[in-house]
C-alpha cells in the first residue's frame, strides 16, 4: 500500500501542475484577442497546456531523485513541476524574461534546468536520444542515477523513439520510456495512425517489459513507475509504461477543437486524477481542511511565482548576439553592411 505521506506529496503536486495551467492560460489569452494575435500579450508564442496529465508526472517524477535525468515533451509543465524544477524561473522562461531558465529565449517548449536535470524538447520524441544518452553516462559511470523520457503517444511510431527503445536494451541501460496516453495527436485520433491500441507493446519488439496503467489514477501510475524505475536502479535495464491521461484543453492555446466531439471532452472531464486522488486521500483519513491547505499552498506557490516572473526584466535585443554558435552573425555589426543591404549570402 502506499504511504499518505507520498500520497499527500503527488497531489500536492498536482495541485499545482492544474493551478499553474488555469493561471497560465489566463495570462496567456491576455492582449491577444480579438483577432488571436499570437505574439502579444505577456506570454508570446505557442502555448500547449497539460490540465489531465498531472498524474503522469506526479506519479513517475515521485519516485526521482535530483541526479535523475528527466527529458519531456512539448507539453512539459506538469513534469516540470513534479521533477522539481525552479518554478520562478521556468515560469520567467514562459514569459520570456531574462532570469528565465534559458534567458527567456527558450519560451515554454525549452525549459533547462541542470539543476535538477530536466529538459524539454518541441520536436516530438526528440527527448528520447538523450536520455538515452544520459542512461549511458550513469551505467559508464557506474552510478544508479537513471534516466525518463516522456512522450506523447503520437510518438510512438517515430524513429527517434524506436532507435531509443533499441539501443537502450542492447546496451541493457536504466531509462524508463513513460508514453502519455491522452487519445490524441493535435487533432488526430491515435486509432487513425498508430496499430497498436495499447502502446506498451512496442516493448516487445525490443525485449523490454512493457506496462499500460488503464486509468487516470496517480496511485496506479505510482506503483507501475516503482517497479520499472527500481528496476533502471537496480541495474536490470529499460522498460516502458504507458500512462492514461486525458487532455481538458486544446492541443495549444488557441485550438478551437472543431474536431472534437463534445462526449469526448465531457469524458475527459470525468476522468479527473485529482479527485480521484482526493478520494484516496478521504480514504486514508486525512480530513478536508488538510486537503483545503494543500491546496492553499500549491495556489500560493503559483501566484508567488506568476508575480514575481512578470516582474522581471525583458531581455535586451542585443542578447539575442549571445549564446549562439556565430556571434556576432556575419552582416549585422555596425560596421559591415546588412544582409539586406548586400542582398543576402551565397
Ligand atoms: C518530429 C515532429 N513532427 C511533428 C511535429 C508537430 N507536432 C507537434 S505536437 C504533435 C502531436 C503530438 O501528439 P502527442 O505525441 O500525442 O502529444 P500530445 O500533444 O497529445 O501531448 C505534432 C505532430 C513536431 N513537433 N515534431
Ligand atoms: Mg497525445
Amino acid at each position: 500500500m502506499v504511504a499518505v505521506s507520498k500520497l499527500r506529496e503527488m497531489y500536492e503536486t498536482m495541485v499545482t501542475a492544474r493551478h499553474y495551467e488555469e493561471r497560465l492560460q489566463e495570462e496567456y489569452l491576455e492582449g491577444k484577442q480579438p483577432a488571436f494575435d499570437i505574439s502579444a500579450g505577456p506570454i508570446p508564442g505557442e502555448l500547449h497546456l497539460a490540465a489531465g496529465h498531472e498524474a503522469s508526472g506526479a506519479g513517475v517524477c515521485q519516485h526521482l531523485r535530483d541526479d535523475d535525468t528527466v527529458t519531456a515533451p512539448h507539453r512539459p509543465h506538469h513534469i516540470a513541476i513534479a521533477k522539481g524544477v525552479d518554478l520562478k524561473r521556468m515560469t520567467a522562461e514562459i514569459f520570456g524574461r531574462r532570469t528565465g531558465l534559458s534567458k527567456g529565449k527558450g519560451g515554454h517548449m525549452h525549459l533547462f534546468d541542470p539543476d535538477v536535470k530536466f529538459a524539454c524538447s518541441g520536436i516530438i520524441a526528440e527527448g528520447c536520444p538523450p536520455a538515452v544518452g544520459a542512461g549511458l553516462a550513469a551505467k559508464q559511470r557506474n552510478t544508479d542515477s537513471v534516466a525518463v523520457a516522456f512522450l506523447g503517444e503520437g510518438a510512438i511510431d517515430q524513429g527517434a523513439f524506436l532507435e531509443s527503445l533499441n539501443l537502450a536494451s542492447v546496451q541493457n541501460l536504466p531509462v524508463v520510456f513513460v508514453v502519455e496516453d491522452n487519445d490524441w495527436a493535435i487533432s488526430m485520433p491515435k486509432e487513425r495512425v498508430t496499430d497498436v491500441e495499447n502502446g506498451a507493446q512496442r516493448a516487445g519488439g525490443f525485449d523490454l517489459p512493457g506496462t499500460r496503467v488503464d486509468v487516470d489514477d496517480a496511485v496506479a501510475i505510482y506503483e507501475a513507475a516503482g517497479e520499472a524505475i527500481g528496476r533502471a536502479r537496480d541495474r536490470n535495464g529499460p522498460s516502458l509504461l504507458e500512462v492514461q491521461v486525458h487532455r481538458r484543453m486544446g492541443h495549444f492555446m488557441g485550438d478551437a477543437e472543431g474536431y472534437r466531439p463534445d462526449e469526448d471532452q465531457a469524458a475527459a472531464e470525468r476522468r479527473d486524477s485529482i479527485e480521484r486522488l482526493e478520494s484516496d486521500l478521504r480514504a486514508h483519513d486525512v480530513d478536508d481542511e488538510t486537503i483545503e491547505e494543500l491546496r492553499d499552498r500549491a495556489h500560493e506557490r503559483v501566484e508567488e511565482a506568476i508575480e514575481w516572473a512578470k516582474e522581471q526584466p525583458e531581455p535586451d535585443p542585443d542578447d539575442a548576439y549571445e549564446d549562439a554558435f556565430v556571434n556576432p552573425p556575419s552582416g549585422v555589426t555596425d560596421s559591415e553592411p546588412s544582409i539586406a543591404e548586400t542582398g543576402g549570402v551565397d
